[in-house]
């Protein structure tokens, strides 16, 4: 990995005997490009930071050190629903409104895609969904890192969202390209969780099945543009009645379920009151930034998990222990917290 290619004034070392030299300089170099709001310093940040070789890592990780200073000032919005809903093309006629409406606004567009398999058809098509975000010269839109599973495709989302902060982008949605588990996550990613309904489907009944209700900040019935605003409003009054089970008293906030189109337009300045509204009042009550250091926590105590189990993947005894433990809680000859409480034990005197 030669990050310092498309780099201005990148040393010319050999790199056989100062690799270590040449690596920090051009890091520092990347860096500084990536501040200064260079396209192909941000993508070569990216794909450093997507790579799993040992030493890209450890650039990467030399990298996120130097931009940190430079991150934390976007607001972070997730949108999840089911797919077909409707996400790529809100994202699409909201963000390239949001670009015309405020000549500040730099936006980016990153997706979290736990189904690694539909991925690539999934981008495809979002990618036509957002041909005019896609050619604006202050969006970015970037598909979900391939590889590996969705804790570690969100991590590495988060470490790609870092980046785009640092390159001075000051809104970053993060789209759910599948459905499973990848909710969640996201919300452990983002400031405000905006959860797109589809009307008269009943899904709304699913989401909360899920406990994505319990997560979304705000919600908007998709697809409401006449003539299907009358299903719309049927949807959203299901959805009100619902919630008031479940709202979060903890943080006094009421989610407004709107009424939005992607495709016309309809009720997009209803949202971006809500979105405006959520923030402040988060802000306000300073729960914005306690939501952020819980999140700094999580990904700290995930990546000591991560890391520690990536030790013992290492330890030949320990992983044939496990293969040996695992088969037998599979055959029903051991149950699985005897079987773990002797993998535990099994590490004593190790660490
Ligand atoms: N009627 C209507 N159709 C929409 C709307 N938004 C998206 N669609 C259509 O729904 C389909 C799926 O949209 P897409 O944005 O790819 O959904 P995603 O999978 O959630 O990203 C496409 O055929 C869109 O044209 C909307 O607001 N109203
Ligand atoms: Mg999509």
């Amino acid at each position: 990995m030669h990050i310092s290619k498309g780099v201005k004034d990148a040393p010319s070392v050999n790199p056989r005997f100062h690799t270590e030299k040449r690596n920090s300089h051009s890091v520092t170099e990347l860096a500084k490009s990536i501040v200064e709001g260079n396209r192909t310093a941000l993508a070569q940040g990216i794909t450093l930071i997507e790579s799993n070789a040992i030493g890209d890592q450890k650039d990467a990780r030399a990298l996120l050190n130097k931009l940190m200073p430079h991150t934390g000032k976007s607001f972070r919005i997730g949108v999840t629903g089911v797919p077909g809903v409707g996400k790529s093309t809100f994202l699409e006629t909201y963000g390239s409104a949001l670009l015309k409406s405020d000549e500040t606004a730099h936006l980016a567009v990153l997706a979290v895609d736990p189904s690694s398999e539909v991925s690539k058809g999934s981008i495809l098509g979002d990618k036509t969904r957002m041909t005019e975000l896609g050619k604006h010269n202050r969006a970015f839109i970037r598909p979900s890192a391939s590889g590996g599973n969705l804790g570690g495709i969100a991590k590495k989302t988060r470490e790609v969202l870092l980046l785009c902060e640092s390159a001075g982008f000051n809104y970053i949605f993060i789209e759910t390209v599948g459905v499973g588990q990848s909710e969640t996550l996201v919300s452990k990613l983002v400031d405000c969780f905006l959860f797109l309904a589809m009307p008269g489907t009943g899904d709304e009944l699913q989401g909360l099945k899920k406990g994505i209700m319990e997560m979304a900040d705000v919600i908007a019935v998709n697809k409401s543009e006449p003539p299907h605003t009358p299903a719309g409003e049927r949807s959203a009054l299901s959805i009100r009645s619902a919630l008031q089970l479940f709202t979060n008293k903890a943080f006094d906030w009421h989610p407004p379920v709107l009424l939005t189109s992607g495709l016309t337009g309809y009720g997009l300045d209803e949202l971006d009151v809500a979105f405006d509204r959520y923030q402040r009042h988060s802000l306000a009550k300073g729960w914005f930034d306690q939501k952020r250091k819980e999140q700094q926590a999580y990904w700290f105590e995930n990546s000591v998990r991560e890391g520690v189990f990536e030790l013992l993947r290492k330890d030949e005894d320990w992983q044939q222990q496990h293969e040996k433990l695992s088969v037998e809680v599979a055959e029903g000859r051991l149950n699985p917290f005897e079987a773990s409480e002797k993998l535990v034990k099994s590490l004593k005197g190790k660490i």
